[in-house]
């Protein structure tokens, strides 16, 4: 598996998005695009077809060298071959969640604040989500933090990979980029690209080029 730290682009097979029976193909053209991690998240359905779904997914992360991580059900992930667990901020203590997903296993946690950050960072999360930046329809409900935090948030936790999250675009990307992001994930936009290899390599390309910088 490539290493977790040089992740830049994470891609989110949401089935709110695609059709179950379509996810294991856009897996792969999500992972020819170059996504640096892939995760499932499956929000209607219940665990035996997330696992399912897994299964139909694994050798597509394994042959490309992606870490696949499973949107909650951190107990999926020893059964399943995954690699980790995300949870969110009402999914209880990460190390519950860790005790699940298994020894040598990545979770991350989801957070909507700099304090919700620390406090992720604190408790062991492997990485961070922060957002939503943008309003999105993949999270409803959620208040839109803006661009101002990035900085903030990248200032004070230095030793964990945050990966900024919500209406992300590659329209937006380069202003992202500009406020301090250095890791994002998209959903919406690579699910519904026209083409979505060509999407999500476009946007691990800024992703990079802010590294050469
Ligand atoms: N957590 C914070 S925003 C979000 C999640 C899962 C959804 C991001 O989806 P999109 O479509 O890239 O805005
Ligand atoms: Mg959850």
């Amino acid at each position: 598996m490539k290493s977790f730290a040089d992740a830049r682009l994470y891609g989110i097979l949401d089935l709110g998005y695609v059709a179950a029976a379509d996810a294991p193909d856009m897996a792969r053209r999500m992972l020819a695009g170059g996504v640096n991690i892939l995760q499932i998240r499956a929000k209607g359905l219940l665990a035996p077809d997330v696992l399912a779904l897994a299964a139909a997914v694994r050798p597509f992360t394994e042959a490309a060298g992606v870490p696949l991580i499973i949107n909650d059900h951190p107990f999926l992930v020893p059964r399943t071959g995954a690699d980790g667990a995300h949870i969110g901020q009402d999914d209880g203590p990460l190390a519950a969640a860790r005790a699940k997903a298994g020894a040598g296993k990545i979770v991350g946690r989801s957070t909507h604040s700099v304090e919700q950050a620390l406090a992720a960072r604190d408790e062991g999360a492997d990485y961070l989500g922060f957002g939503p930046l943008f309003a999105t329809p993949t999270k409803p409900d959620y208040r839109p933090i803006g661009l101002e935090e990035i900085a903030r948030v990248h200032a004070e936790v230095t030793d964990r990979p945050i990966f900024c999250i919500g209406g992300i675009k590659l329209e937006n990307l380069p202003e992202v980029i500009a406020a301090g992001a250095r890791r994002v994930v998209i959903v919406s936009g690579i699910l519904q690209a026209n083409d979505v290899e060509a999407y999500a390599r476009t946007a691990g390309e800024l992703l990079r080029a802010k590294d050469a910088r």
